[in-house]
């Protein structure tokens, strides 16, 4: 699979205003959002990548809102994003996985018809060990865009098929940026010897079946049946070769989703009998990358519904979710139809 396919050189800048020139209704703020957005990321891919070198590393005195200890570049990740994003006046409301309320724009600012929800460093138990880690977004139109006031907790729990636009930034080999806003998926990587993010991969089409499977499979113990026997039968060879599927995962999400775009598969996070909701947050986690996986043609589903179709009750609520392959993911949801059961 060529990690590269497009004949056209493009900034995302570029990309961004071409797109925004499809969408009817298009202003230009929301390119200037998406804009600021990626200074944001150029800024913390260049963090990353110095966060070796100098003493930004080692855990911090204090924990995020799930009791998780942070790491400091998690803290500061989510200062760089709120700082590139709260002047630029496209924003009514954000939201972070490392805030437990809402992230107000500040009252000098003026008040814009959309809304940021974001994880700003996902993955951050790789960040010592220079594994693969990464930031996910997701765009909202605020509920009603009329207004000018500060925005809601209800702006930032529409169902993830509000989204208007969603992405993550990968900072590992190399920075990639992968964005959708509704037509397609696109890869940018970026250029350091530039400073630009150009676009290396046209409209990703997730492969209608994969040879992967990517779950944590330290607590099959806790799974349901309908995932244990899913996985059996992953690893039971078959005669057409297709099975057995390797297993796959890196721990952060963003690489995880990335492979699965790339080469296909199913990459789960089921519920177990510890944690009955699984552990990935519905809508700065899995909403956005189930808004990818079906924007390149795949599926995404929590068990007992379509990812995007969930209505949020709570900021950091986590679902299942079990996305990539349409014929992997459909695959599943026999084996739950099987046994009756939900998860
Ligand atoms: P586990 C990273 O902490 C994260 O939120 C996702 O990026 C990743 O998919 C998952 O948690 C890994 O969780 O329990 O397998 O370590």
């Amino acid at each position: 699979m060529p990690l590269v396919k497009t004949s056209r050189l493009i900034t995302i800048e570029r990309h961004i205003v071409e797109q925004g020139a499809m969408h009817p209704d298009a202003t230009g703020e929301f390119s200037r959002l998406l804009r600021d957005l990626t200074l944001a990321i150029r800024i913390l891919a260049r963090d990353v990548r110095r966060s070796g070198l100098n003493d930004i590393l080692g855990l911090t005195d204090s924990t995020n809102v799930h009791g998780e200890r942070v790491k400091r570049l998690d803290i500061h990740a989510n200062e760089v994003i709120f700082r590139a994003m709260d002047h630029g006046g496209h924003l009514c409301v954000m939201a972070s996985e490392e805030s437990e309320d809402l992230i107000h724009i500040p009252d000098e600012y003026s008040k814009g018809k959309y809304v940021l929800v974001f994880d700003p460093l996902d993955g951050s138990s790789n960040i010592d060990v220079n594994v693969s880690i990464g930031t996910i977004f997701s765009i909202y139109k605020r509920l009603d865009p009329s207004l000018t006031t500060p925005g809601t907790e209800a702006d930032c729990l529409q169902p993830g098929f509000k989204q208007v636009a969603a992405g993550y930034a990968m900072y590992g080999s190399s920075t990639q940026l992968v964005y959708s806003t509704g037509r397609g998926v696109d890869v940018f990587t970026f250029d350091p010897t530039i400073g630009e993010f150009l676009l290396t991969f046209e409209n990703i089409r997730i492969p209608k079946r994969g040879r992967i499977y990517s779950v944590n499979s330290g607590n099959s113990h806790k799974w349901a049946e309908p995932v244990r026997s899913y996985v059996r039968h992953l690893l039971q060879p078959s005669d057409d070769g297709l099975r057995p599927y390797s297993l796959r995962y890196v721990g952060t999400m963003v690489a995880d989703i990335h492979r699965t775009l790339h080469y296909g598969g199913i990459f789960m996070y089921p519920a177990d009998t510890t944690a009955p909701n699984g552990k990935l947050r519905l809508v700065y986690e899995v909403n956005p990358m189930a808004f990818l996986v079906e924007q390149a043609g795949g599926k995404a589903i929590t068990g007992t519904q379509r990812v995007l179709d969930v209505q949020p009750e709570a900021l950091h609520q986590r679902v299942p979710c079990f996305m990539g392959s349409v014929d992997d993911v459909e695959e599943y949801e026999h084996f739950l139809s099987m046994n009756g059961s939900t998860t």
